[in-house]
């Protein structure tokens, strides 16, 4: 099915329920806050009842965005039963948390998103497209088709989307129509430059003194091409931070100039059983989703994610070989 089909199928869909809960991806980025954010005001334009549910909440740096709504964290807190269910930047429905993943499957669904390998889990309409920048831009799109204007707090919130999954409009998935969308949103009432403040310049001395150490144990392997930084979960009490705190940090690895694939590994638990988080990021032709994919993880060609079971020394010995591999067919 076409881009289009598929968003006038999400139209249609929308048009007709009157009672819609919005989720996203647990462990929310900028583009799931944003883009659930921006799908809540667009609902509230319409004048339909909404639900924004996130089941591990929404990150405390994006705490000045504006929202119609409280965030909802259970399904035994739902103020009413949903309809329709609207799942936004989330791959897998995994993802959405535990309790959602099962509820999604109870009710109407449409899924929204941009990552590759998306299994089109909406129940009535998938609109699923690689090709976008960020989720954000295809809500910016929902939008418009459902003829709602861009006022001030959907502007921010879909500003707030394409900016933190674009790096800034910096990275390689920036294309011509996120950057029109972004002309499209500094022509309306908010104040980037502000925006702009509050995203970047809101660290905690102990943040710049974690990253700080970070820093110091970066390793470097494969003639300077692949950065590596592993994250014992010791380090957030030593440090009185948060899991929070590393968002961006994967980004500073591929700063190095001889640097083509950078990862952090973290040391967690759940369901105590250790597991290790992984993020890579990359340029160009090189492939980290393919490798994180074979491990069992998804996301974008430049930029994936695993979770994966055992210790981190375990898991980089197994994504060495891997990143070369990936070089040697090249
Ligand atoms: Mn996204």
């Amino acid at each position: 099915m076409n881009s289009s089909t598929a968003l006038q199928d999400v139209v249609k869909t929308i048009r007709d329920a009157d009672k819609i809960l919005i989720c996203a991806h647990t462990q929310a980025d900028g583009d799931a806050v944003g883009s659930s954010i921006a799908l809540a005001y667009t609902l509230k334009a319409l004048k339909k009842e909404f639900i924004l549910y996130n089941e591990t909440g929404f990150p405390k740096w994006l705490s000045f965005m504006e929202k119609p709504s409280e965030v909802i964290e259970s399904i035994e807190s739902f103020p009413f039963e949903p309809e329709l269910i609207i799942a936004l930047d989330c791959g897998d429905p995994k993802r959405l948390g535990d309790a959602m993943a099962e509820y999604i499957k109870t009710k109407k669904s449409i899924n929204i998103d941009h990552h590759l390998g998306n299994p089109h889990y909406g129940s009535v309409a998938n609109w699923v497209d690689s090709g976008k920048a960020a989720t954000g831009e295809m809500v910016a799109e929902l939008s418009q088709a459902l003829n709602v204007s861009l006022y001030k707090p959907l502007a921010e919130a879909l500003y707030v989307a394409l900016s933190a999954d674009t790096g800034n409009f910096t990275f390689g998935n920036t294309r011509i129509s996120t950057l029109e969308w972004l002309v499209k949103l500094a022509a309306t009432p908010i104040d980037i430059p502000s925006i702009r403040v509050q995203m970047d310049n809101n660290w905690t001395l102990n943040k710049l003194k974690f990253w700080g150490q970070l820093y110091q144990e970066i390793e470097i392997v494969h003639e300077g091409r692949f950065a590596y930084v592993k994250i014992p979960l010791n380090y957030y009490e030593k440090f009185q931070v948060t899991k929070e705190d590393l968002e961006g940090f994967v980004e500073q690895l591929r700063k190095i100039h001889s640097v083509r694939v950078a990862m952090i590994i973290k040391e967690d638990v759940k369901n105590n059983k250790q597991i290790v988080k992984i993020s890579m990021r990359s340029h160009g032709d090189d492939d980290v989703r393919t490798i994180l994919a074979s491990l069992g993880g998804g996301g974008h060609k430049n930029a994936a994610g695993a979770h994966v079971d055992g210790t981190m020394d375990a898991v980089i010995t197994k994504i060495l070989p891997l990143v070369e591999s990936m070089w040697e067919k090249q």
